[in-house]
């Protein structure tokens, strides 16, 4: 048994990188890529065992090129990348020993976790993989009354009795195969409990033990207990063995980032889609542009927490191209500003009103996402600044005291105009940052 303060310990420790790296990328990929319409597209559309087999039968990703992805993910300034070994469809990406629904059974053939696995480790990426711990094809995953289970409302399926130890077996089996077979990983993402399926539910303790036994670094969510708000056991005062390592807040950034009961920062990753849709939608245009993204990851660090980003590969095999083109954006920014994301967090400075303030030690980057009128106020910084300097381009910026600014005293003042005007367009309008020490 360890006590709360050892599980908060060991958490600080494994955590480290984690908090520094700040940006990874999210990969859904499975057999949902070939109907395009989403990775619950099973369970949306009520489909049983047979329609979705097609599927199995058809898939083929002639254009899977995992080294293309890694290089993406580097260039993005991503420095972590989780894929999923396994969605709630009960589909294999990798050749698990304990069944046959699995890639290397299907026309594909290939082993696509430990390519991935290889691919992004030579390109000095960190790995994580996901795993679900529902599953719509296993026997004994219970299906009928599972109010988002395919089969929920299927006759046949209501005088079943699914032998849920047999699942438990097999999930604890599948996850003791991805940390035996696949060499170092750096974190498992499981995904998700709900309606009281939880915790314990899932033998959590037991399988917790027996992650740590094997990998004991590898980060682990708190999905084993919490589903995608960023809540669950996590954040108690005294947290359990399963609480997890980060917490998970899905499609939100949480207004003031996560803190426990007693008021201390809890690590946490808001995980983001680019359009709407986890898995490849072939009409989701929703796509969110460079400059949001860029600023919502400054906002997950602001806050001490990281962002994980998705990506949904079609049925190819590929990145869809206007993922690709965002993230190159969002990579280009980082190449130029990444010092203001990597190994940052909050600065003890309240919101300013053009932006968001991220620290390191004792640098402070501001964020200015408006165009101003006038030079832009520091408030609260006048008399503490030794120099401020455009990050992009390490030019040194002015600071002016303006003569109808009596009253802010307190206050230093960028200038990114002429001494005479002192009204300008911003450098980046993505998000200009300057770094004040
Ligand atoms: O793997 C991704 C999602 O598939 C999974 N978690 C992320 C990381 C997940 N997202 N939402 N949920 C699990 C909870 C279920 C949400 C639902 Fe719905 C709302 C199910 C039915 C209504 C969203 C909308 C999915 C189908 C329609």
């Amino acid at each position: 048994m360890m006590t709360s303060d050892e599980i908060r310990l060991a958490r600080t420790e494994r955590t480290e990188w984690f908090l520094r790296d700040r940006f990874g990328m999210f990969i859904h990929w499975g057999l949902y890529a070939i109907p395009a319409r989403g990775e619950w597209v099973r369970s949306v559309e009520k489909m049983d065992s047979q329609t979705y087999q097609a599927y199995f039968e058809a898939f083929h990703p002639e254009r899977y090129d995992p080294q293309a992805w890694a290089k993406t993910a580097k260039a993005s300034g991503m420095k972590y990348a989780v894929l999923t070994a396994k969605h709630h469809d009960g589909f294999c990406l990798y050749d698990s020993k304990l069944t046959d629904y699995k890639s290397t059974k299907t026309p594909c053939g290939r082993d696509l976790v430990r390519e991935f696995l290889d691919a992004f480790r030579h390109e000095g990426i960190k790995v994580g993989l996901y795993y679900s711990l529902l599953d719509w094809h296993h026997p004994d995953y219970p299906a009928y009354g599972d109010r988002h289970h395919p089969m929920r409302e299927n006759e046949a399926y209501k005088n079943r009795t699914p032998d849920f130890e047999n699942y438990l077996a097999y999930m604890h089996g599948q996850v003791k195969e991805l940390l035996t077979d696949y060499g170092r990983l750096d974190l498992m993402w499981f995904d998700f409990s709900y309606d009281g399926m939880t915790g314990e539910t899932w033998r959590a303790t037991e399988l917790i033990r027996m992650i740590r036994s094997l990998q004991p670094h590898v980060l682990i969510d708190n999905r084993l207990d919490a589903s995608g708000e960023y809540g669950g056991s996590i954040k108690s005062a005294d947290p359990l063995e399963y609480s997890g390592d980060f917490a998970s807040p899905e499609q939100i950034i949480p207004p003031a980032g996560v803190v426990d009961a007693r008021g201390c920062p809890v690590p946490w990753e808001a995980c983001i889609t680019l359009n709407n849709n986890w898995g490849y939608h072939a009409n989701d245009p929703m796509y969110k542009s460079p400059k949001t993204v860029i600023r919502k990851l400054i906002e997950c660090v602001s806050k001490n927490g990281n962002l994980l980003l998705n990506v949904g590969p079609n049925a190819k095999g590929e990145i869809p191209a206007e993922s690709r083109r965002i993230l190159a954006e969002i990579g280009d920014w980082l190449t130029a500003n990444g010092d203001s994301i990597y190994g940052c967090g909050a600065a003890p400075l309240e919101k300013p009103e053009w932006g968001r303030y991220t620290r390191k030690g004792n640098r402070l980057y501001a964020h200015i996402f408006e165009e101003s009128v006038g030079p832009v106020n520091l408030n609260g910084l006048a008399g503490v600044i030794k120099s401020v300097r455009l990050l992009a381009d390490g030019s040194e910026l002015t600071l002016v005291r303006p003569w109808n600014t009596a009253e802010f005293r307190a206050d230093a003042f960028i200038n990114f105009g002429t001494p005479e005007h002192f009204s300008y367009p911003l450098p980046d309008d993505r998000a200009t940052v300057v770094e004040i020490t």
